[in-house]
């Protein structure tokens, strides 16, 4: 493959108005017939080139003839055909093997199951086809399947016909709205069905159906809840209806992303739809309500308004995930979503940001597109939305978003149309916002804040600079804007004139007026919360006192900002230690701080947030040469430290928690989240102080939900207490053979922070539920294990073989799952010398490797660049 830049958009040749498929299922020998209507367009004589890949070409014809075979030409990539015509009808036959097919990508067999991904470039390994998002076709299709095996034949729009013959099932589907062929979804096996209906705000009915592997049904409701629930909701925030008569959801065992939104018929990881108390926890429903939110949503923000090309990803990816997070925040709590949202973008987006492979949110250059399904894209893509959301209100938003829908519906559209939308719905001008599509890297600001008391003003003084990426050494001042508060010395709110800041030069001052003198006695200084809501996704440098930090934890009225008090207090604390090669201590003050809060009658999950340490991908981000050791070991001292401090209160707090959990058995509800939460992030430290042998065992043994099972492993887990072995047989015999509840075995192995976690992870590698074949078990076991920084980095290199070597072995089978345990090597200059050689020796053996794959071989040549 070779890259592609953005700048060389051209517009199709030729277009294809409607496809007629024919899929005959097999597992070794499917073979597609497709009939497309092709035009021409514009004045050229170029010929029609089809992309397809892995495919094996039986015939060609043209307005019905077969067309000789000087007339056309096909290699791996490409079938190319010669003809004058203007507007003809092609049918192309081909077969292809979906057994042998362990990318995951085009048309799958696994575990008895027919199925599809094609967004990005997939479709180009069932059938020839324009492979590009801005050829939008009708399609009809129609499946052939064994009648025993395969009850149920699914595809895209309304099932208009349906029969059987001798022992096939022949099915018929089509879809009235024209899409490109990334929406295209196919699947046939035996499943249960949930049915239920969803009645829209127009009166019109529609079917909802979830088809989930037999014996599942027991784990299904949530997930009807949850579509039903997004259904209602995008009525109501953003008036937008669903448009089919039916909505269809297949949850499968074998798949590389969460959940993909094909037009009418999504297919989903099981494990974003499967969720009871027992088999999941608190955070895997939400994680399911999320996900079918975000893939209901992209009906409009995606398959009715899609992209141009892949370079636009984030129209669809940062709107929807800006979407399904509102989504999640009306539903449950805003602070929490928002909390967790922006601990995404720092252990992850900064990251990559800082990294070989940054790229803008709109990237400029891509080789492998599977590569830029990235947390900058969507996450940080999503933060983008959200600047524009703060900058012109919901109401100025809710504007924007009529006039982008009604400009653009049934078009294939870029991110410039969307913000000149939102420009014209407002009479804003955004020029200077759309850098933030064009330049990557993480804009630092330096602040600082002074009171002027003679003019009873704030001067916040802002300063910009972001660093250089790959490819773009200088940047251009972006436009920022920064939410602020301010408090009295005691917590009291005092009211400002500006509450938005909006900084576009690389250097401004501002000056905020407000009720000080209400609030403030002549001695007193306000203090100030800067970027309240996380309002840019920005580094924040600041001088700010540890006192200063207290009375924000406690009292901002922004509760992320509360939080981020907490956490900015702990890093501070270990960062001074870093300096000064001493052990982290924990002054008294803190404490105080930290005992106050436990004791509060604030938002048991927003405590649970403020204390839970900050990790090591978070603290590290301050460094350009990462402290592996001194990060892990300052922040168990400090872990430690304040177990031992507030050991009382926690004991208190646990036992009053649960007394209020235990009294009514488990419930899904907000409440009774946020108390397990707490009650579990306080298990975490007790995990430290908690000598008495049989406790944690017999709490095990007591608990009635998936939640709390996994916190007592985790806890017992991370902190190598002597109950860990027992508890981990336990599970073991408890759950084996329940796939996704062993993921969270193997995860929670993977990230113990143990000398021997290494040989650990390698020798579940051969535990019967473990295979490399299957995405979620890759995730939960390898993907994992590099996010444990302290293990992975293991100075004998020994994670960075063990990754290494499975990168190697899925390379020839599973590319993209590859390319993304890959991510853990690409930062390789942020380590010490040591490792840098040792990681290094492992992307230049990958880089020798006979047929790497086009998602390795980007990674490893922008590493090694
Ligand atoms: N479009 C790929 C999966 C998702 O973002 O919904
Ligand atoms: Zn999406």
């Amino acid at each position: 493959k070779t890259a592609k830049y953005r700048k060389d958009y051209k517009a199709p040749d030729f277009t294809i108005d409607t496809v007629d498929l024919t899929v005959e299922l097999d597992p070794v020998n499917t073979r597609v017939t497709s009939t497309m209507v092709v035009r021409r367009q514009g004045n050229h004589q170029q010929p029609l080139e089809l992309d397809g890949e892995g495919l094996t070409l039986e015939s060609v014809s043209i307005d019905s003839e077969s067309i000789p075979e000087q007339q056309y030409t096909v290699t791996d990539q490409q079938l190319t055909i010669t003809t004058d015509k203007e507007h003809f009808t092609l049918t192309v036959v081909n077969s292809i093997n979906p057994r042998d097919n362990k990318a995951l990508e085009g048309l799958y067999l696994a575990d008895g199951t027919y199925c599809t991904q094609c967004e990005a470039e997939g479709f180009r390994r069932i059938t020839y086809y324009l492979d590009r998002p801005d050829v939008l076709a009708k399609f009809t299709t129609t499946i052939i399947a064994d009648k025993q095996s395969y009850p149920f034949v699914l595809a895209n729009g309304n099932l208009i016909k349906q029969s059987e013959e001798g022992d096939k099932r022949i099915a018929v589907w089509e879809d009235p709205f024209p899409k490109p062929s990334y929406l295209f979804a196919l699947v046939a096996g035996d499943f249960d069905v949930l049915r239920d209906t969803f009645t829209t705000r127009e009166g019109r009915e529609v079917k909802l159906e979830l088809f989930v592997d037999k014996g599942n049904l027991d784990r299904s409701d949530h997930a009807m809840t949850s579509l039903k629930n997004a259904m209602k909701w995008d009525e109501e925030r953003f008036g937008l209806v669903y448009d089919l008569d039916i909505y269809m959801i297949v949850a499968v065992d074998f798949f590389n992303m969460g959940a993909m939104e094909n037009k009418g018929l999504n297919v989903f990881n099981a494990k974003y739809v499967l969720a009871n108390p027992r088999t999941a926890t608190d955070q895997d429903f939400l994680n399911v309500e999320s996900v079918i939110g975000h893939e209901y949503f992209h009906n409009w923000t995606g398959n009715r308004i899609t992209c141009r090309d892949w370079f636009q990803l984030s129209l669809k990816e940062g709107l929807t995930v800006f979407r399904d997070q509102e989504f999640s925040s009306d539903l449950g709590s805003r602070a929490v979503n928002r909390i967790q949202d922006v601990k995404i973008i720092r252990s992850h987006q900064f990251t990559e940001d800082a990294g070989p492979m940054a790229h803008p949110i709109r990237p400029d250059k891509v080789l492998e597109m599977n590569n830029f399904y990235t947390v900058t894209v969507y996450n940080k893509g999503a933060e983008v939305i959200r600047m524009l959301h703060t900058l012109l209100g919901e109401e100025g938003f809710q504007r924007g978003m009529k006039c982008y829908v009604e400009r653009h519906n049934g078009q294939a559209v870029t991110c410039e149309d969307f913000v000149a939308a939102m420009e014209a719905a407002n009479g804003a001008d955004f020029s200077q916002f759309r850098r933030w599509y064009s330049q990557a890297g993480t804009p630092q600001v330096k602040a600082t804040v002074d009171y002027d008391n003679d003019n009873k003003q704030l001067v916040v003084s802002l300063r910009q600079h972001t660093p250089a990426t790959p490819g773009q050494e200088t940047k251009q001042p972006f436009h920022i804007p920064v939410k602020l508060s301010a408090l009295n010395p005691a917590g009291e709110v005092i009211q400002l004139t500006d509450t938005v800041l909006e900084l576009t030069e690389t250097e401004q001052d501002f000056r905020v007026s407000g009720a000080f003198t209400d609030k403030l006695t002549a001695q007193q200084q306000p203090v100030v919360s800067l970027f309240d809501n996380f309002s840019a996704p920005v580094k924040v440098e600041r001088e700010i006192s540890r006192d200063e930090l207290r009375t924000l934890m406690a009292f901002a009225p922004d509760p992320v900002s509360r939080w981020d008090a907490s956490q900015q207090l702990f890093a501070t604390l270990i960062h001074e230690a870093v300096a000064k090669e001493t052990t982290v201590q924990v002054d008294a003050d803190t404490v105080q701080a930290c005992r106050e809060l436990l004791n509060s009658d604030t938002d048991p999950a927003l405590i649970a947030l403020a204390l839970t340490l900050p990790n090591i991908a978070t603290l590290a981000d301050s460094y350009s040469v990462i402290p592996v050791e001194k990060l892990r070991h300052n922040l168990k001292r400090l872990k430690r430290h304040l177990a031992e401090s507030l050991e009382d209160s926690i004991r208190e707090r646990y036992q009053q928690l649960s007394a209020e959990l235990d009294s009514n058995g488990y419930q899904l509800q907000g409440q009774d989240i946020a108390r397990r939460q707490l009650r579990n992030t306080l298990l975490s430290y007790l995990a430290e102080v908690e000598t008495e042998s049989d406790w944690f065992i017999e709490r095990y043994r007591q608990t009635d939900n998936m939640t709390d099972s996994l916190a007592l492993l985790q806890a017992t887990v991370w902190t190598q207490h002597q109950q860990a072995q027992p508890l981990l047989t336990l599970f073991d015999e408890q759950w084996r053979g329940e796939k996704l509840v062993m993921d969270k075995w193997f995860q929670t192995q993977a990230l113990a922070d143990s000398s021997n976690t290494v040989e650990a992870v390698q020798k579940l590698m051969e535990h019967p539920d473990f295979t490399l074949d299957n995405p979620n078990r890759v995730y939960s076991l390898l993907a994992a294990f590099t996010q444990n920084v302290a293990q992975f980095h293991r100075v004998d290199g020994a994670g960075y073989r063990l990754v290494g070597q499975v990168i190697r072995q899925l390379n020839d089978s599973n590319p993209q799952v590859a390319s993304r345990l890959l991510s853990a090597f690409v930062s390789w200059r942020r380590y010490d010398a040591d490792r840098q050689a040792l990681m290094k020796q492992e992307l230049e053996q990958l880089r020798a490797l006979p047929g790497l794959a086009s998602d390795l071989f980007e990674k490893v040549e922008n590493s090694l660049a």
